[in-house]
């Protein structure tokens, strides 16, 4: 009976999910680093650069930190070569690595430049648990290291949030210039070239919302049946 009772209650009690949302801003002109870390209201992200041409392990590249958004550099020539200071799929295929320390939704980005084409990919962990390093991962073992596509978006306009509608929560996030081995579009490659100027995130919490009065009166009822019981 009692436990009967307990589980009635709990049915009572009702829970009221709400989304937090984040908005990380990637304007900065700060220069170039190995990793960008920032923190809004206690969630942490760590965001890497990694380039390759596809069937050869990956390598980490710099993150660069421009006024209109931030790129991948994988080389000096990159730096010093114009518009391959951003996050491009001429030559190699470049990305950003995104790594929160919880669960969230990535719902949206957008880039603050591009020259030429501007078409992106965008990819979840979702092998369980959290990825900081792709060193060991070619882009063509990267749907079978754990990844799972969120999506290719093309000819995207500066300073426009683009909706991603993704379908998982991970700590774990990639987000490139269009590249085939995650999502094969057929769009043109080695001609996007782009700044990429801010996320937006998301994780919901869910809180306990009892319902006093109903509570109560289960309570009272419970209450009278025992006191009958034990009078019986
Ligand atoms: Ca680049
Ligand atoms: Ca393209």
């Amino acid at each position: 009976m009692f436990r009967t009772s307990l589980l009635l209650i709990a049915a009572l009690i009702g829970f009221q999910a709400s989304a937090a949302t984040q908005v990380w801003d990637l304007n900065n002109s700060s220069g170039y680093s190995n990793s960008l870390s920032m923190n809004i209201n206690g969630i942490t992200a760590n965001i890497t650069g990694w380039s390759g041409t596809g069937y050869q392990n990956m390598n980490q590249a710099w993150i660069g930190h421009w006024s209109s958004g931030s790129g991948v550099i994988h080389s000096w020539d990159e730096y010093n070569s114009g518009t391959h200071h951003s996050m491009d799929n001429s030559g190699q295929y470049d990305a950003m690595l995104i790594t929160f320390d919880q669960e969230v939704s990535l719902d949206s980005f957008s880039i603050g430049w591009h020259y030429n084409d501007s078409d992106v990919s965008v990819a979840a962990y979702t092998g369980g648990g959290s990825v900081s390093d792709l060193s060991g991962t070619s882009w063509n073992s990267f749907l079978t290291s754990g990844w799972t596509s969120q999506g290719s978006f093309s000819d995207l306009a500066n300073n426009t949030y683009q909706s991603i509608s993704p379908t998982v929560t991970s700590k774990s996030w990639l987000i490139g210039a269009y590249n085939p081995f995650i999502q094969n579009m057929g769009w043109s490659t080695g001609n996007d070239y782009m700044k990429l100027s801010g996320l937006q995130t998301s994780y919901s919490t869910t809180t306990e919302v009892p319902e006093p009065a109903v509570i109560a009166l289960f309570l009272l009822g419970i209450a009278t049946l025992a006191g009958r019981k034990r009078n019986v």
